[in-house]
């Protein structure tokens, strides 16, 4: 590869960049009023998230927070890329305390119930009876065991509901799948 064509790789690796971020910002505001029919949309959307899909589904490395994002902070988030938490309600119908989960998760043994409700502060492994995956891009697993184990049941993206009588109280871990 001669030197020009490094530096034109280079220009077009820029532009990608660019042109991508300008996508970003040109998701309408409030993307987040439009999700799933049933429950209420809860927040509107916030700036874009940035992570790639391999970094959410690689969750060992994740940091606990992103700034003031997502993961973890008691709100159900939609982002105005798409983007979103995967949250896991202690009761049914998307009620009570909820924990959500912009990472991957390979034990829940150490998550709580975050937001104001009935089960908050407790732990969420085994003891979760609905979720919501508000990502519209990406769905996730959900498993009956840590590390991504047991039996497991699938979320597609913008999806939610209540846990059937196997899984209500019964999911240990979970990951993306981008
Ligand atoms: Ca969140
Ligand atoms: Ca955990």
């Amino acid at each position: 590869m001669t030197t020009r064509s490094i530096r034109r790789s280079f220009a077009i690796a820029v532009a990608g960049v660019i042109a991508a971020g300008g996508i970003a910002l040109a998701q309408p505001a409030n993307a987040g009023t439009s999700a799933p029919s049933g429950p209420p949309a809860m927040l509107d959307a916030h700036s874009a998230a940035t992570a790639t899909a391999a970094e959410r589904e690689g969750a060992t490395a994740a940091p606990s927070k992103i700034g003031t994002r997502a993961h973890q902070d008691g709100l159900c988030h939609l982002y105005s890329n798409g983007q979103g938490d995967l949250c896991l309600y202690a009761r049914a119908g998307l009620s009570e305390s909820m924990s959500d989960f912009y990472w991957g998760d390979g034990s829940l043994w150490n998550n709580y119930f975050l937001s104001s409700g009935e089960g908050e502060g407790v732990v969420v492994a085994n003891q979760s009876e609905s979720y919501w995956n508000r990502d519209q891009y990406c769905g996730a697993w959900m498993y009956t065991r840590t590390n991504y184990r047991g039996d497991r049941l699938y979320v597609a993206p913008g999806d939610w509901g209540d846990f059937d009588d196997y899984y209500t109280n019964n999911i240990e871990s979970i990951r993306w799948v981008c």
